[in-house]
């Protein structure tokens, strides 16, 4: 694969973007090498300048479950397009993807659509300290929220390959109101909630975690947290961020049938385009603004291109009855594919898998938690990661994170994918 372009490209923005990316873990840092800049995307492909065509498994770290440039998410923008970008008025289209996403979500009346990930869970746990008026929270080392201060303490993705799990610039004052659990482990729960009794607003997690590879909570994980939280007023937030309408219409609510306080959004109810959300039922919801006193705003949130590909987006999910076996199905093929390969060639790994979430760990043991996904053998992986790309397969550029199956996968691709494996696990 020739990449002369990017490199150009990435040197050029290296001069007037820190990093050359506006967001860390589209540099490569985590794996080396030169960042692919990308020129289009159609279905299951991705182009770069260079002229290279990729089987995209990153799809935009989530969005793209139906492909790239899906035609309803396109007609709907550009047609929304025509008719003004922005207001900073209500709009009647805001309502119809408020009742469409309400009506999908178990356990929500209303919803509050913001402008990314990270503005939903940041205004989701203001919401809590709100309505609980207590102020620690509750995260787990090697969950991602996004970037907001509260967050960056152990965090998964970026932050964690970039050695920067609790960054500079979060303050001691801020940095105490978050206490740090491990992941699928109750017990070491109960002991923060005995030792800050009556002090914790919330309990954030990604219900499954996709920031330290792809984890599934173990049987009775999220049952426990929730009683848990009933038994100490704490508020339970699903960051659904990545999972939400992707591994069920309703998420991992439904697929686990586990009632979350707050749930947050983002990715794919933004169809591509900058959205993030978060929705509970009335009683907590009513402290928001204007309704309440928690105070929490934004210019473009709702905004009409965007509402008009989440609402394009949403429509065809809920419409598409057959959508999440497919998806079940084709990640199935693709994890037996890869373990045969991997298995054919002597290596050592763990594949974990939950729906269209799917993550390879070069490590012996099984993988439930950020210590565990932290024990593969990155130079394994690193090697895996560029033989991948120099096959035409885009994974993700680090350990820590997830692929992402869509719609768009044909099994000739899911093939030309496993080939990949099996080629390059000869060399690992
Ligand atoms: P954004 O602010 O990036 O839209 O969302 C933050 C966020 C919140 N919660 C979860 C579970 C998330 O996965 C994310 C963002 N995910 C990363 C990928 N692991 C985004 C990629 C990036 O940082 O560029």
């Amino acid at each position: 694969m020739l990449y002369k372009r990017s490199s150009e490209l990435f040197r050029e923005a290296q001069n007037v973007i820190p990093g050359g990316v506006n967001s860390p873990v589209r540099a490569f840092n985590a794996v080396g090498g030169t960042p692919i800049f990308a020129k289009s995307a159609k279905g299951a492909y991705v182009y770069d300048e260079d002229g290279n065509r990729f089987i995209d498994y990153i799809n935009s770290w989530g969005p793209m479950l139906l492909g790239h440039a899906f035609p309803p998410v396109v007609d709907a923008v550009i047609e929304r397009t025509k008719q003004g970008t922005s207001f900073g008025m209500p709009t009647a289209l805001e309502t119809e993807i408020a009742k469409l996403a309400v009506s999908m979500v178990p356990n929500v009346d209303k919803i509050r659509f913001v402008n990314s990930g990270t503005e939903a869970c940041m205004s989701a746990v203001r919401l809590a300290r709100g309505f609980t008026k207590k102020d620690k929270i509750i995260k787990f080392a090697g969950c991602y929220h996004g970037h907001s201060d509260s967050f960056l303490i152990a965090a998964g993705s970026g932050a964690v390959t970039f050695g920067t799990p609790n960054s500079p610039g979060v303050t001691q004052g801020t940095a105490k109101d978050t206490l740090l659990a491990t992941y699928n482990d109750l017990e070491n729960v109960k002991e923060l909630v005995g030792a800050n009794k009556n002090q914790i607003a919330a309990i954030i997690i990604e219900p499954v975690a996709g920031n330290m590879g792809c984890i599934p909570p173990k049987e009775g994980f999220l049952e426990g947290l929730r009683t848990i939280c009933d038994a100490n007023d704490i508020l339970l937030i699903f960051d659904e961020v990545m999972t939400g309408f992707r591994l069920a219409n309703g998420g991992v609510q439904e697929l686990k049938n586990v009632d979350a306080d707050i749930v947050c959004f983002g990715k794919v109810v933004g169809g591509g385009l900058p959205v993030g959300a978060f929705a509970a039922r009335n009683e907590i919801m009513s402290h928001l603004a204007p309704e309440g006193p928690v105070y929490q705003a934004g210019t473009l949130s709702g905004n009409p291109l965007a509402m008009a590909a989440g609402l394009a987006m949403l429509k065809s999910i809920k419409t598409d009855k057959g959508l999440m076996n497919r998806l079940d199905e084709k990640t199935k093929y693709l994890h037996n594919g890869i373990a045969d390969a991997l298995d054919r060639n002597g290596v050592v790994y763990t594949i974990n898998r939950i729906g269209s979430m799917i993550s390879v760990h070069f490590a012996k043991d099984e993988v439930v938690d950020f210590e565990s996904a932290a024990k593969g053998n990155n130079e394994t992986f690193k090697k895996f990661f560029h033989g991948m790309l120099e096959k035409g397969i885009y994974i993700a550029p680090s350990a820590f994170e997830t692929w992402f199956v869509t719609d768009a996968l044909t099994y000739e691709d899911l093939n030309e994918t496993i080939a990949a494996v099996d080629e390059i696990a000869k060399e690992l």
